[in-house]
């Protein structure tokens, strides 16, 4: 019998006479076999995540309407998730182990303090002069910012600034709530500490090793500004014009492991007029347009992304990113890589 025959051949429930199933309920008792394909299915999971693509120009106006709605002593956090229908809008998943959000805050807001077991990340949108403190480290918030708020490190977000600030959250709270471990502190104000900085991780290459001694590996660096991400790529686009991939990683600078526990971060540039053909892997990703217009093609769906726009791509498929502009585009990506290869499933299908 060859492989294709044997996946039709295994009993159906209804096969079972219904009283040897009720015995089976009454004690919690189900047969694997019924349900075996469904959770092995050949060659390909089976995948929720849907290739879906939020328009921040759409959103903005709600997300804005938010702040007219809801005070922010009434939400703590003021965000519009950005739900795949395909897991189900209540789930608030973009992915199965991804959470994205927009989030607002206006001038003289504050967002108190607390800290909880998923671990987070900011894409700073738009905006000027709001702050996010994070385990005592005021984390200046500027376009194209990323910055960490690792598990259980207190956090708040304060505006000083004039106008509104947004950005995009990054969570990994499906996995942790899942694991039913996901739970918050609440906690005051936090009091900033000046010592606290990532001014001496700030050249590549170089770790601050006083006496000799190595820093402690843990989240050495919180705030990765956008300056020098988008400095990286241009250099790196310019030392290897051969190179199709101008893609940098955020990584934890005492260790150059991922800078996050479950979920890769990625600044991405396309060349002028650029197609870029990423192969299929396991994890899921995320794209956000932090300067220019790209166009994305992921399984049957085709977006044309503007400025701080944001797409997802499930697993297992190839995605090609196509610069719409004869400058350069540049991307955030966001995905599953490090809890795939944590989990030993990650792979590449070329
Ligand atoms: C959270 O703590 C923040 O601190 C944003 O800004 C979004 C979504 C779910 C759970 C906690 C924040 C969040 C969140």
């Amino acid at each position: 019998m060859n492989d294709t025959a044997r996946f039709d051949t295994l009993g159906r429930l209804e096969d079972l006479p219904q009283d040897y199933r009720d015995e089976l309920t009454a004690q919690n008792l189900v047969p694997l076999w019924p349900s075996l394909r469904a959770v092995l299915p050949p060659n390909v999971p089976t995948r929720n995540t849907r290739p879906i693509h939020w328009s921040y120009s759409a959103l903005r106006p709600l997300l804005m309407q938010a702040g007219e709605l809801t005070p922010i002593e009434k939400a703590e956090r003021r965000v519009l998730v950005l739900a795949n229908p395909g897991h189900g809008l209540e789930n608030m998943k973009v992915s199965p182990a991804m959470y994205l959000g927009m989030q607002l805050l206006l001038p003289g807001e504050w967002a108190p303090a607390h800290r909880h077991t998923p671990n987070a990340v900011r894409m700073i949108v738009e905006g000027a002069g709001a702050t996010t403190t994070v385990g005592g480290q005021k984390c200046p918030m500027e376009r194209g910012d990323l910055i960490l708020t690792p598990t259980g490190l207190w956090h708040e977000h304060e505006h000083d600034g004039d106008k509104p600030v947004v950005w995009l959250d990054v969570l990994d709270l499906p996995l942790v709530y899942y694991a039913e471990a996901s739970y918050v502190i609440e906690g005051e104000r936090q009091t900033v500490s000046p010592m606290r900085g990532d001014p001496v991780y700030a050249r590549g290459g170089l770790l601050p090793t006083p006496m000799f001694e190595r820093g402690s590996a843990d989240y050495p660096v919180l705030r990765y500004p956008w300056a020098e991400a988008r400095a990286a790529l241009l250099a790196l686009a310019d030392h290897q014009p051969d190179l199709d991939a101008v893609q940098v990683t955020y990584v934890n600078p005492e260790t150059g492991r991922d800078a996050q526990n479950n979920l890769g971060f990625y600044a991405l540039m396309l060349r002028p007029g650029q197609t870029l053909n990423l192969p299929a892997r396991s994890p899921s990703q995320v794209f956000h347009v932090v300067e220019g217009q790209v166009q994305a093609r992921i399984v049957g769906s085709t977006f044309d992304l503007q400025d701080a726009d944001t797409c997802c791509a499930p697993g297992y498929e190839a995605v090609t990113l196509k610069n719409l502009r004869n400058e350069p585009s540049f991307l955030f990506i966001a995905d599953e890589s490090p809890l795939h290869r944590k989990l030993g499933v990650y792979e590449r299908r070329d």
